[in-house]
């Protein structure tokens, strides 16, 4: 039996739409932060010789067939590489707090790439694996890693992978993030469909993928040189611009919720109180508060204080992806 556990990540540069939506090729690097606290853990075996399909048991709840089309794809990317004929059996607990509505795509298909290329005989270098979980969700890919990772968009399978900043880099900022749970509802729209509808009919989807490409030279710099107040500048910057991206498609369309709106305005107040704070979202209402590490207590005490109805988690760089037993 092979148990393998992968920490999901926040995005500070988005990854937001497919050039190639099979292979899922993005059209622009994108730049995370693994985090401590929301992880997956996931147990595979081979199932029986005679069963004759994948089964999957999430969070103890046994996956009805048309829930694992994408899951069960996925698994035969590794039976083919793997040349095993085997069905694989996948135990997957998601240890996001109760009601967070945080996705768990990227934590969930990274310990799956881990725990079943390891079932089946594979191994695979930590790049090879960050390869195979980008088949899964494209965020996958930067979960193999801890702490500041970037995907390399590449231009085919062998060149769009996710790597780790250097250890002594993301080690030297002050930095974690406060999760603010405005809603624990599924998402209206997947972040598959609404991206692929972004890219097919926003005007504003070019200027996005440009000003990824300058936000990233400037966020990589505010790393080495540790510079917390332009990292949470730019992440901040880039979060929106690609917000504005889902206003400008067809049917235009938003994650904002209302609740949204007043935690960013909180987060506003508490920077002009003096307390350096900024806030990202990804493909839902959920706000990621971005904090030094150090000052995240009395961030989510003031935090508190002025949005007394928001549950907050706290959260601090996390490690890559690890086998716990094989
Ligand atoms: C990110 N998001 O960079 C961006 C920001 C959401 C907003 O990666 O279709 O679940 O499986 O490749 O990875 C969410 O997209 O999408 C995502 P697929 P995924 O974190």
């Amino acid at each position: 039996m092979t148990i393998a556990r992968a920490h999901t990540n926040i995005a500070l540069i988005k990854y937001w739409g497919k050039k190639d939506p099979t292979l899922i090729i993005p059209y622009a690097n994108s730049l995370s932060l693994t985090l401590d606290q929301f992880y997956t853990t996931t147990e595979v075996t081979f199932a029986d010789e005679a069963a004759h399909q994948d089964e999957f048991i999430l969070n103890g709840q046994r996956l009805a067939p048309k829930a694992t089309t994408r899951l069960a794809a996925f698994l035969e990317l590794i039976r083919q590489r793997a040349r095993v004929q085997r069905y694989f059996k996948v135990k997957s607990e998601n240890h996001v707090p109760t009601a967070a509505g945080l996705a768990s795509s990227a934590s969930g298909f990274a310990a799956l790439a881990l725990a079943a290329s390891t079932t089946a005989g594979l191994q695979l270098s930590s790049r090879d694996l960050s390869r195979l979980a980008r088949r899964g969700s494209g965020s996958a890919c930067r979960s193999i890693f801890g702490g500041f990772v970037e995907w390399h968009k590449g231009y085919d399978d062998q060149t769009s992978y996710a790597e780790p900043l250097q250890a002594d880099q993301h080690v030297a900022m002050d930095i974690g993030m406060l999760a603010l749970i405005i809603s624990d509802q599924p998402k209206q729209i997947s972040s598959r469909k609404e991206m692929a509808n972004t890219v097919a009919t926003s005007p504003f989807y070019d200027a996005f993928i440009q000003a990824c490409e300058q936000d990233m030279i400037i966020l990589k710099q505010a790393i080495t040189q540790n510079d917390f107040v332009t990292l949470g500048q730019i992440a901040e910057s880039n979060a929106m611009k690609m917000h504005a991206t889902t206003m400008g498609a067809q049917p235009p369309f938003s994650y904002f919720l209302p609740e949204t709106i007043q935690a960013i305005q909180a987060v506003q107040r508490v920077r002009r109180e003096g307390l350096d704070c900024y806030y990202t979202m990804d493909a839902g209402p959920n706000v990621k508060v971005i904090g030094r590490a150090s000052e995240l207590e009395t961030l989510q005490v003031r935090l508190t204080e002025l949005l007394p109805n928001t549950p907050m988690v706290a959260a601090r760089p996390g490690p890559g992806a690890m086998l716990l037993s094989d």
